[in-house]
């Protein structure tokens, strides 16, 4: 089994299972990927993906032993990527918070698919690598794109060309991540982000998502157009009626995530 699925109260972790190829991703845990995010996707009792790497690594990028060789002799990168794409819009487009635990190196598209999380977290042993350039390629998986916005184009710029490890800590520091912590404390303290955000109002992440993603490209006017149909969507939803009542008698809200 190339992904181990663990149903969870609320939520799902899904882990990496290639441990003694650092978890690189061949075309049978993409597929196992796709199809537990599918399945995640269509339980109204899952609310929140906790994803993770088993043994030391997180996810070392592509099997560079997985990659057909296309009809001209050299590998077909282009039916590896549309793999891929389509992961990495998946997570982003995902109606429900993606919590990320890195709990070893990260390397080339284990990296960026790291980065498409929701939250990332990182054992400070954990190494993040644009490992990209070592093989003359550029970050893919959104690298270019999460890169910059993430840390600013200088520090993006020399991580994709310099291909150094950035460890955990200064990964935080500069923002690419939210948060490093100790080795042994990284997976209770995943798992209760994951908890804790499955009781959440989920489908107010979930616009949270579609909003920020969106402000990429829009203009403040646009943004702020977006931002009252979607608050205006939600505030038909029974999350929010709850959240008010609840704030109102001064107890905790109990959210049910529906729209
Ligand atoms: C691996 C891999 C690996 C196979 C470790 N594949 N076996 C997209 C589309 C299409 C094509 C190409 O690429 C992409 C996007 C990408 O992801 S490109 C970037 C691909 N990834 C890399 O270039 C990273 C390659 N790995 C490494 O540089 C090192 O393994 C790192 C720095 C991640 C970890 O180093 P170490 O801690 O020293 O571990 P190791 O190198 O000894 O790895 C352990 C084993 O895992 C080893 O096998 P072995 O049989 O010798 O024990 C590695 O060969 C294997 N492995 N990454 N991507």
């Amino acid at each position: 089994m190339t992904l181990l699925v663990e149903k969870h109260d609320g939520y799902r972790q899904l882990s990496l299972n290639r441990p003694e190829r650092l978890n690189a991703l061949n075309t049978e845990m993409h597929g196992a990927l796709m199809a537990a995010l599918t399945e995640a996707e269509a339980d109204p009792d899952c609310r929140a993906i906790l994803l993770t790497g088993a043994g030391r690594g997180f996810c070392a990028g592509q099997d560079l032993g997985d990659v057909q060789v296309g009809d001209s002799g050299v590998p077909d990168l282009k039916a590896v990527l549309e793999r891929y794409n389509a992961l990495i819009r998946k997570l982003r487009a995902l109606e429900m918070p993606v919590v990320c635990a890195v709990n070893g190196v990260a390397a080339g598209a284990g990296a960026n698919l790291a980065l498409a999380c929701d939250i990332v977290l990182a054992a400070k042993s954990a190494n993040f690598i644009q490992a990209f350039s070592r093989i003359g390629l550029i970050p893919d998986c959104g690298g270019t794109w999460f890169l910059p916005r993430l840390v600013g184009a200088a520090r993006a710029r020399a991580l994709a060309i310099l291909a150094e490890p950035l460890p955990a800590e200064r990964a935080a520091e500069w923002g690419l991540i939210w948060q490093a912590m100790d080795d042994d404390a990284l997976m209770n303290e995943a798992h209760k982000l994951a908890a804790r955000l499955a009781k959440q109002a989920t489908i107010g992440i979930a616009f949270a998502k579609r909003a920020f993603d969106a402000a990429e490209t829009n203009t403040l006017g646009q943004q702020l157009d977006l931002e009252r149909d979607l608050q205006d969507e939600l505030g038909h939803t029974p999350d929010y009626a709850e959240g008010v009542r609840a704030f109102v008698e001064k107890r905790a809200a109990n959210f049910t995530g529906k729209r």
